[in-house]
């Protein structure tokens, strides 16, 4: 096959790329990337040499820029991550995550329908999150028929692209398939967001920025658990269906937290006391979606796939790759992460 996955700088895409590049050899995959802030070419570094690898600088809000790189490979399989993906971010500048999200989601769906007729084959792997179903409360699990609800926008950037997928299949019979995951954590995460943000900044004693009581929940997935289900659907999904996947593994902020303490004070050999007095409760973030949990009996009964990972497994060779990665920690943080960092907690040390 011919492979375009777009957004593969990026975190979960250059996990999948360094996955996948190696495992397939037959394949060839190409990397559609704009190179935005969020992507890291020392995420590829060892796959990035191999023949059955390419990358294309190109951002997919350009239609032509699109069509050129689709012209060249012709894809059997278009597996989609690139997105602008902090909700944070989302908040302070909706703009390009309206771009990006939907009008680049839509340019890719054009690019395919332009070429594909239907019945040879091929297929738009659509890579979404169960952000789209807004909050839960107390109780209950998202499931597949869980009705669209966003708050950020973000989420709701990708609610309408999840949207546009699903039409183009029903109106022009576009083969398509999409996954919602719930959060990831694991190596080569933009210090952005909170698993990175909070193992860094207790590295150098920095404080630990906890929005409102640090009571919200998200259900947790180590990077190469997602990329395993989304090769599983790919695979052995139903063309036209949507799969949810999730970690089976809820927790609190403040306990994702806590336990980060525990682990960077134990592999740095430090007194965690010291690492845990740096949580610092901040202003909420507006809109904060109280609970996310998936119910991920689809993708288990149909395709056959589970996590791999436990959260304690998981998060513990996350700490220990942040630890022992500070060239790729170095080279993420340029001037734009610290000028982000500023404008973000800058006023809110509540
Ligand atoms: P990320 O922000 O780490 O990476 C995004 C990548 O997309 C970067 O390489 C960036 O350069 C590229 N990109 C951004 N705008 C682009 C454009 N206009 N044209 C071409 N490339 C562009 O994101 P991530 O965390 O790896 O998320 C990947 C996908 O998975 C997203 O679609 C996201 O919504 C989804 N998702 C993420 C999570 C999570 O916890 N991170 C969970 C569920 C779903
Ligand atoms: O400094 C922080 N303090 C804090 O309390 C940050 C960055 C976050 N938080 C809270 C907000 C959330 O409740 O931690 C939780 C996780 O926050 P993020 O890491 O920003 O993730 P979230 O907003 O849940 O969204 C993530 O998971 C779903 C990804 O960024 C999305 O791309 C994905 O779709």
């Amino acid at each position: 096959m011919k492979i375009i996955v777009t957004g593969g700088a990026g975190f979960i895409g250059a996990n999948f790329m360094n996955q996948m590049v190696p495992a397939f050899p037959e394949h060839q995959f190409v990397n559609l990337d704009k190179l935005t802030y969020a992507a890291n070419l020392g995420s590829l570094r060892g796959i990035d040499t191999l023949p059955n690898y390419a990358l294309r600088r190109a951002d997919i809000t350009d239609m032509d820029a699109v069509d050129a790189v689709f012209e060249e490979f012709d894809p059997d399989l278009v597996v989609h991550f690139a997105a602008e993906s902090h909700v944070d971010r989302s908040i302070l500048g909706p703009r390009e995550f309206v771009r990006t999200n939907i009008e680049g989601t839509f340019n890719l769906l054009e690019a395919c329908r332009k070429r594909w007729s239907g019945d040879d084959n091929r297929l738009f792997q659509h890579v979404s999150t169960d952000e789209v179903y807004g909050s839960l409360g107390d109780t209950g699990l998202f499931e597949e028929s869980t009705a669209y609800d966003p708050s950020s926008p973000y989420s709701a950037s990708k609610a309408a692209s999840d949207h546009i997928v699903r039409a183009y299949h029903r109106t022009y019979g576009l083969p398509i398939k999409i996954t919602n995951c719930s959060n990831n954590y694991g190596p080569m995460q933009f210090p952005e967001k909170l698993v990175p943000l909070m193992i860094l900044n207790a590295v150098e004693r920095k404080p630990l920025p906890i929005y409102g009581a640090g009571l919200n929940v998200r259900d947790w997935l180590y990077v190469q658990d997602h990329c395993e289900a989304i090769w599983t659907v790919i695979e052995k999904g139903q063309v036209g269906r949507t799969y949810n996947i999730g970690g089976n593994n809820e927790m609190q902020n403040i306990k994702v937290v806590d336990t980060l303490c525990e682990i960077v004070a134990e592999e740095t050999g430090t007194d965690p006391g010291e690492i845990l007095a740096l949580k610092h409760f901040v202003t909420d973030r507006p809109g904060h979606d109280l609970r996310y949990a998936v119910d991920a009996t689809r993708i288990r009964e149909e395709c056959g796939w589970e996590p791999k990972e436990t959260f304690d497994t998981g998060i513990r060779k996350t700490v220990q790759w942040y630890l022992s990665n500070q060239d790729w920690v170095g080279s993420v943080r340029s001037g734009e992460y610290l000028k982000w960092i500023d404008l973000n907690y800058g006023d809110r040390t509540g």
